[in-house]
Parts: structure tokens; sequence; C-alpha cells
């Protein structure tokens, strides 16, 4: 079996998204996901002309070797737009070898540990109320683990939380140019015990919540947060700082024992080594999309496992439901899995793209048996959906101080 093409679509049903197809000379082919949100034209020239040219001819059973191929391979390594291309490739070849064999992908990795694949949802409200309304919703669908977050009183708008200005799939789905946000530490402390208390109050032992910070505090107010979080036992707390200087997270830890989620950007296990092996994080939140793939992924998987480190990957929106069936195959078959992240399966047109049999029952996913990814992806539907340039809002303090992402 040879690679006879390599075709790149980028499609925007109401937000982009770059899907690759591999296609064989016995008409087999496979499906991967090379969205990196806010630079998709950049993954998608990447690998029409620099990975394209080099893979046709390969056979695509030797999954480790072409992945090597295109990372060890290359003078340039890492970052998200190669490794987004690489995982794109990674993820069509496993949907091949899947088809091939007949068996869903899980198989191929080991098999089930686990019935279902359960999930956090995300409450995201103008007020508390609001928040824990929308979470008592999941929670009587059957979730167990939600998201909380709500608009910071004060501010002009909070990253994620638009009320019902706007559908989170859409979130940032045509911003031709960077919206800008003010963010405000005094203003979000105020807010944040308040909402994990009254969930507390609210719920009591009904669920498990978590908190996305979006890297906005310093080390230390990270510390001081996990802190005044401890009475309401989070199942974690995310991406409190941001990481590029790792030794942040040993001054975290040292302070609070609320459980540390981080890694959405990581595109390597060399971006996380040292907060797994220091055992500084709890959870680490890699995508298949942006961490090189299934091959990419097990390897970070299987590595976090010898030091008590869970998996629970990036779900956001702007990772097509591609990668999210590769995160289906990836949590079912690997032990250390913890959560995965759930925001639905997109819009209308999103869906009469993508199309899947993952089944959602109890706040858990039950993962499809079809051969290979399980998704199918319709090229028409696709090509009424043009790309738009679109980005992610840029942070600034009140007095207009550039900050973190
Ligand atoms: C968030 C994302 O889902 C998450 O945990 O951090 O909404 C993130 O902001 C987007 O994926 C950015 O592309
Ligand atoms: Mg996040």
């Amino acid at each position: 079996m040879k690679i006879e093409d390599i075709k790149v679509y980028v499609t925007n049903p109401g937000r982009n998204f770059v899907t690759v197809k591999v296609i064989t000379d016995e008409g087999v082919y496979g499906l991967g996901d090379a969205t990196v949100n806010g630079r998709e034209m950049a993954v998608a020239s990447y690998l029409e002309e620099h990975v394209r040219p080099c893979l046709i001819g390969r056979d695509p059973h030797q999954i480790e070797d072409i992945w090597q191929y295109l990372y060890m391979g290359v003078y340039w390594r890492r970052g998200p737009i190669t490794m987004a291309a690489i995982a794109a490739i990674d993820m069509a070849l496993w949907d091949i070898k899947g088809k091939v064999a007949n068996l869903p992908v899980y198989q191929l990795l080991g098999g089930k540990c686990r019935t279902g694949v359960t999930l956090y949802a995300h409450a995201n409200g103008e007020t508390i109320e609001d928040t824990l309304d929308i979470a008592e919703k999941y929670i009587e669908q059957g979730f167990k683990a939600i998201r909380l977050q709500t608009a910071i009183p004060g501010l002009s708008e909070t990253y994620g939380v638009l009320g019902d200005r706007k559908d989170y799939f859409e979130l940032q789905g045509n911003r031709p140019l960077p919206p800008e946000q003010e963010w405000s530490t005094p203003k979000y402390f105020e807010l944040v015990p308040e909402l994990f208390a009254k969930a507390k109050e609210r719920f009591g032992n009904r669920a498990q919540f978590c908190h996305d910070v979006h890297s906005r505090l310093t080390p230390i107010e990270s510390a001081k947060l996990g802190k005044m979080l401890e009475p309401y036992n989070l199942l974690f707390l995310e991406d409190a700082s941001i990481a590029e200087n790792q030794d942040n997270y040993k001054l975290i830890r040292h302070h609070t024992t609320t459980p540390l989620a981080l890694g959405e950007t990581y595109n390597t296990i060399w971006d996380c080594k040292d907060l797994i092996q220091n055992q500084l994080i709890d959870y680490i939140r890699a995508a298949a999309t942006h961490a090189g793939g299934i091959t990419g992924m097990k390897k970070i998987a299987d590595f976090a496992a010898i030091y008590n480190v869970r998996t629970a990957p990036h779900g956001a929106p702007d990772l097509s439901p591609i990668c999210f069936a590769a995160h289906m195959h990836l949590n079912i078959s690997t032990h250390n899995y913890g959560v995965q992240e759930f925001v639905g399966f997109g819009n209308e047109a999103s869906q009469k793209i993508f199309k899947h049999e993952m089944k959602l029952e109890n706040g858990m996913i039950m993962v499809s048996d079809a051969p290979g990814l399980g998704v199918e992806f319709d090229e028409e539907e696709a090509a009424k959906h043009e790309y738009k340039r679109s980005y992610l809002p840029v942070s600034r303090l009140e007095d207009g101080t550039l900050w973190h992402w």
C-alpha cells in the first residue's frame, strides 16, 4: 500500500477547521485535524508545500517511522505549526490502519480500559447564579464534572463568557483582527472563591468542579488562588500561570494541594517533561492536534503514568471532531486517562461536515466501534463554508499593559 495523495481543506462552518485527507493507492483514506486557532493557513501551507511531496509513495502503515521522519528528520523540530501538521498526518495514518484492519483505533492501541469516557462540561455565565443554573442542567443530564466560569464584575468582557450573545462554538469564529479584553486580578479574586463556595453549597458532592484561569495570574497569585479554593475540592485548577519557566509551578505546588492542570498549548513531551517528572501537575491537557497526533499523545501519556499524572485532553471548539474522535480512542485505551473536556458536537453546519457515531450518555461518550477513527468528512458541505481570517482576543491590564494568554 502506498500514499497516493494528501489533500488539505480549510473550512469555516462558524469557525475555521483544517482537515487533512491521506489517500492511498488502494482507495482507503484517512482523516486528520490540523487546526491551529488563528494560524490555520500557516499549517495548511506547511502541509501542502513541505509535507505532502515527501510522503507521496510511502507506506502508510509505517506510522512511527513517518512520525520520526517528520519530527526527528527535519532541522526545524517542534513548534505548533510543525506539530499540528505531524498530528494530522499521524491521525490519518491511524485511521487508515484501523480501516484496513477493520478495527476501531482503540483496539489497535490496546483495547478498552473502561466502559465509557467521562467528560467535563462547560458552565459559562454572566453571573454566579446563571453559571450554577447552567451547571444544574448538566448535572441533571448526568455530567459528573463541570467547569465553572463567570463574567468578572467591573470588566467589560471576560474571556470565554458570552452569555446569550453568541454560541460558544462560534466564539472568536469570525474576528478579522484581534479584539482586546481587560484583566484585573483583584476583581477576579473577589469573584472566584464565592463562585465555588456557592457551587459547593448548592450541589454538595453531586458533581466535581474545575476552573480555567487562562494563565492570567502570576505564580504567587496562583498559589493564593489554589489555597483559597482548597475547601471546595476542585477536580483541578487549569492554566493558573504560564509555565514557560516551569519552575513557576514549584512555587504554586509548594503552597497548595488544589490539583493543577496544564498543557493545552504544549506540542511535545519536552514541553511538559519537567512538570511531569517533578510531579508539579496532576493533569496534562495536551491535545492530539497540537502534540503530534495519537503517536505524540501516547508518548506523553506513558511518560506521565510513571509520575501519577493523568491525561485531560483539551476539548475546546477549535479542535475538530476528528481530534475529538482521536481523543476518544486514546481515552478509552489509556490507563492513566483522567477526564475529557467537552463542549458539544459543534453547530449544525459543522455536524453536516463531520459525521460520526459517538454517543453521549450520562456525561460519558460511548466510543464508536466503526473501523478507524470513525469520522466521515463531507467535502461538498465543507466547500460551502469558506475560510475567514479570525483571531483570539488580546488581554491587557486596566492600565493598558499587555498581559498573558
Ligand atoms: C480553553 C480554550 O478549553 C479550554 O480549556 O483554554 O477555550 C482556549 O482558550 C481555546 O482553545 C483557544 O484556542
Ligand atoms: Mg484551557
